[in-house]
């Protein structure tokens, strides 16, 4: 297992179209795995494989990333303690995914992207759809997701395609963005 480079905007790999994976063999399971523990890392609830370089479509998602880096829990009235309890792990592998169905209903959710760090924005998207995919074994799967489950799935959908959640936003806010990220990456 690696940590890999999360690659990050304007590197021109992002706007590549990631090709269906194929082979499901031992070199798609290592790249899971880095993908895994790249996200754990960062942080970050979710992951495509072209924000590593790798062109495939395949994606990680764990809702509940364990945070080492969290604030101590306060004193319980005993004084003492509390366990640091960690976030149970739920982590998901998407390969090939198909979205279709999206529901009328849309939720807006402020996203931000590992690979256009420290910007948020606010995002609307189909608040259920039906997602289809396979998983390491190439087994298919079929699910209708929801809740922030269903963005993230539709936010690393868009990696695939190319697309980043800024693409979403307003030509003036797109802008004013990544004036934001070059003046922090000048600051640090
Ligand atoms: O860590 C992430 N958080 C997030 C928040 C709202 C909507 C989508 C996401 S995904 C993002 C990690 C990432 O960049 N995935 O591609
Ligand atoms: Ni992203």
């Amino acid at each position: 297992m690696a940590i890999r480079e999360i690659l990050e905007v304007p590197d021109p790999v992002l706007k590549q179209v990631s090709v269906p994976v194929t082979e499901f063999n031992a070199e798609l399971r290592t790249l899971v795995e880095d993908m895994f523990e790249t996200m754990y890392e960062a942080p970050g609830i979710g992951l495509a494989a072209i924000q590593l370089g790798v062109p495939l479509r395949v994606l990680v998602i764990d809702l509940q990333p364990d945070d080492d880096d969290a604030e101590p829990e306060p004193c319980n009235h005993d004084g003492h303690h509390h366990h640091h309890q960690p976030t149970k792990r739920e982590p998901r592998v998407f390969i090939n995914p198909v979205l279709t169905d999206p529901s009328d209903e849309h939720t807006v959710y402020q996203e931000g992207c590992l690979s256009v760090p420290e910007i948020y924005a606010d995002v609307e998207r189909p608040s259920r759809i039906r997602a289809q995919w396979q998983d390491l074994d190439g087994k298919h799967h079929e699910e209708v997701i929801e809740g922030l489950l269903a963005t993230c799935l539709q936010h690393e959908m868009d990696h695939l395609e190319g697309v980043l959640f800024i693409d979403h936003l307003s030509r003036l806010k797109r802008q004013m963005a990544l004036k934001k990220l070059e003046k922090l990456r000048k600051a640090a």
